[in-house]
């Protein structure tokens, strides 16, 4: 399930297999001077059909948007075996419900999607002029321009490789929250001097309190950070800790969420649901929508076959 099926040149709509793997496909649009709208760190091992299921986002997200905007149209094979076919490659389309909607970031909950109609973009070309424009106008107060495609790999391997370098010898918990981007990073603020203040107090088995600067067997906190996709009001919190510990859990959970709802954010702007948060959903959907949400998996799924246990509890 890795070809390419078609790829219309004036409107950008490409239909391939759910199997084509990101970085392949991307390739393939460059050589007609298109890209594809998203892109992300797992660009070299993850298939748009994977891509689709979780809703990926990545660092084009801010400039082309969802794949909610950027899916034309998906072929999808119904836990009754039924093939549903709506590979349409329009850009309009007004009649009625959407259904491949209820598809793009399921976690394969619905159905398993077997093919992709999605819309590519004119890529850019014109990047030194509009850097020049936006220094001059001092809408850009500093930056750097890759000089070559080394240096521009380069750069983006310092991005992508931050998911790694803190989890280097650390257990993280990570969580991927969207919020209003004015309070992005209150969060990470906020639960860094809520473990500072509380985690001191903190004993262990046998009694000894427990310091986050100094090893101990029951484990400490290295740090917290955030870091990622500020355009698109979505931030990586990391607690990085020496080992998973039931008492620092306690400090975080419900905490974050409960903070997370106060901002009528979400819980999962990116990682989705899976088997570790469909209790915790709640925190982001109303009791109506989740009912909603289960009444669709009831019809379209009635034997609970497709990914079990996974987003809905
Ligand atoms: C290094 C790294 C960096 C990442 N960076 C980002 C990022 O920047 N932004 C971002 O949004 N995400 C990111 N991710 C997560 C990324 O979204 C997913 O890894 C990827 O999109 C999933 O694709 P996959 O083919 O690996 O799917 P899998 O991991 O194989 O599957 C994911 C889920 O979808 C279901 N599924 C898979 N294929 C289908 C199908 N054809 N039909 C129905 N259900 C299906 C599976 O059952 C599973 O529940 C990153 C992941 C890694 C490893
Ligand atoms: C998802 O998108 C990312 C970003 O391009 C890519 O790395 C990954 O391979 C894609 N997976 C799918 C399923 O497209
Ligand atoms: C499978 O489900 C679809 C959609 O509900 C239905 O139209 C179709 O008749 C079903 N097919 C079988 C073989 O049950
Ligand atoms: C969250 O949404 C509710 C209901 O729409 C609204 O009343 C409330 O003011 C919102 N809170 C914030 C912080 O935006
Ligand atoms: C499930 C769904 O939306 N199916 C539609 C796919 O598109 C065809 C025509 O293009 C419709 O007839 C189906 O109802």
């Amino acid at each position: 399930m890795n070809n390419i099926r078609s790829l219309d040149k004036d409107s950008g709509a490409l239909v391939c297999d759910a199997g084509c793997i990101l970085e392949q496909l991307d390739n393939h649009v460059n050589e007609f001077g298109l890209t594809m709208p998203i892109d992300l760190g797992a660009k070299g091992s993850c298939h748009i059909g994977g891509n689709i299921s979780t809703n990926a986002g990545g660092i084009r997200f801010v400039r082309y948007g969802s794949l909610h905007g950027s899916v034309l149209g998906l072929e999808i094979v119904l836990p009754n075996g039924t093939i549903i076919n709506n590979l349409s490659t329009l850009r309009k389309d007004s009649t009625g419900y959407d259904i491949k909607q209820l598809f793009i970031g399921a976690e394969g909950t619905l159905g398993i999607v077997t093919g992709v109609s999605i819309l590519t973009a004119k890529k850019p070309s014109k990047l030194q002029k509009f850097l020049e424009e936006s220094f001059s106008l001092e809408i850009v107060s500093n930056g750097v321009l890759a000089q070559d495609i080394t240096q521009q790999n380069k750069l983006w391997m310092i991005r992508e490789s931050i998911i790694e370098s803190i989890s280097k010898g650390n257990k993280v918990y990570k969580y991927d929250l969207s919020l209003p981007v004015s309070n992005l990073y209150d969060i990470v603020n906020d639960v860094n001097d809520r473990l500072e203040e509380l985690l001191p107090g903190l004993t262990n088995k046998n009694g000894e309190i427990i310091n986050q600067k100094e090893p101990t067997d029951v484990g400490y906190v290295k740090s917290v950070n955030g870091f990622g996709h500020i355009g698109d009001g979505n931030v990586h919190l990391n607690v990085v800790v020496s080992k998973y510990n039931q008492e620092i859990e306690e400090l975080l959970e419900p905490y974050i969420f409960e903070w997370v709802q106060s901002l009528n954010g979400s819980i999962s702007a990116e990682h989705g649901v899976g088997i570790v948060k469909p209790t915790v959903l709640k925190y982001s959907k109303e009791p109506e929508v989740l009912k909603l949400m289960k009444m669709i998996k009831d019809k379209l799924d009635p034997n609970a076959i497709m990914n079990p246990y996974k987003v809905l509890m």
